[in-house]
């Protein structure tokens, strides 16, 4: 699966900046486990090395920042039985995001496209997530029945009001300055701007960030922010189902639409991972996650909803009937 000889992570030093580049454009940078363990061994040269004040991680082709994780392959080795291949993938990608969280430099993402699922895990917990005009940042993965992994179970509930279980449950995609008014995104910089912007932090400014970010004005989602409240701050997708009829509007319908298309069981799973995140730190949410994909990729609805995604691209999934969530959850998490 790899689009040339080239690597797929391309780690630098580039004066005093530690610079990673995500190349497997044609994939849309999606995170593959050579890329996960290159990121990582990349994350530990960084560290070593005194010279490296502040990194830098983009994506190749201008069109993604990266789009996920290689859901593909995960779905052939869930079906294969390969539970210690799937388990040994998520356990890579989780290490790399925690060892983002604990950089203790600055981790500068500049998100100039697509940025989706483990895309948000290689930058939402870095210092600085940089997005422009071009940026679209989502977690669809109940979509794929999957749910919102790579340490968001701890990031989501701490958006404000009901932000994190609207993302979470439909998938909302966010434009760039949308992002940075939901606060998942820091700074907003046009993407004309950042050739000017990379060069300053080759010097080693991390505050050029600052300077070079323009104001982002209240947009779509602060217009949109009292109706998702009403409607997605409830602790029970019977109570947001309910509360999207009462709302009665075109968004709202447009709501219950999309979440009648995703995985019922991965919804369940979706509401009461967030709850459960609320109350852990980082390590714990992504222990939580880890151990969840062991059950949620066994489970038939995953392999389907890869299937009507991204293999046969029909987007007409069959979904189980909904599973109690509480049989997914492991004991004692
Ligand atoms: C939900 C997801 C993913 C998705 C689409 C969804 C996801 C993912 C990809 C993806 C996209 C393009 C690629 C690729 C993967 O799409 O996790 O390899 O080239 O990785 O609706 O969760």
């Amino acid at each position: 699966m790899s689009d040339t000889a080239e690597p797929t992570l391309i780690a630098r030093r580039e004066g005093a900046a530690g610079t990673l580049l995500m190349n497997r454009p044609r994939a849309l940078n999606a995170l593959d486990t050579g890329m996960i363990a290159a990121l990582d061994a990349a994350i530990r040269d960084f560290r070593a090395d005194p010279a490296v004040r502040l990194v830098v991680l983009e994506g190749a082709g201008g069109r993604a920042f990266c789009a996920g994780g290689d859901v593909r392959r995960i779905r052939d080795l869930a079906l294969a039985g390969d539970a210690a291949g799937v388990e040994a993938f998520f356990a890579g990608e989780y290490a790399v995001n925690a060892a983002i969280a604990g950089f203790g430099r600055p981790w500068i993402s500049l998100i100039d496209g697509v940025c989706m699922g483990g895309g948000i895990g290689v930058s939402v917990h870095g210092s600085h997530r940089v997005v422009t005009e071009q940026a679209l940042l989502a977690m669809p993965e109940t979509a794929i029945a999957l749910f919102p992994d790579v340490g968001t179970s701890f990031v989501l509930p701490r958006l404000a009001g009901g932000l994190g279980n609207w993302l979470a449950l439909t998938g909302a995609r966010l434009k760039g300055a949308e992002a940075v008014e939901a606060g998942l995104a820091t700074h907003f910089v046009p993407r004309a701007d950042l050739p000017a912007l990379r060069a300053a932090l080759m010097a080693g400014d991390a505050a050029a960030v600052d300077r070079f970010a323009r104001p982002v004005p209240p947009g779509a989602v602060a217009a949109l922010r009292p109706a998702i409240d009403r409607c997605f701050a409830h602790a029970t997708l019977p109570a947001i189902r309910a509360a999207l009829e009462a709302e009665g509007t075109d968004w709202a319908r447009e709501q219950l639409a999309i979440l009648a298309r995703m995985s019922p069981t991965s919804l369940a799973v979706t509401l009461e991972l967030l709850r459960r995140g609320a109350g852990r730190d980082l390590a714990g949410c992504l222990a939580m996650e880890l151990a969840l994909t062991r059950t949620v990729t066994r489970h038939p609805d995953f392999a389907e909803g890869v299937r009507a995604v991204l293999v046969d691209k029909d987007n007409r999934p069959a979904w189980a009937p909904q599973a109690d969530p509480a049989t997914l959850f492991p004991p004692g998490g």
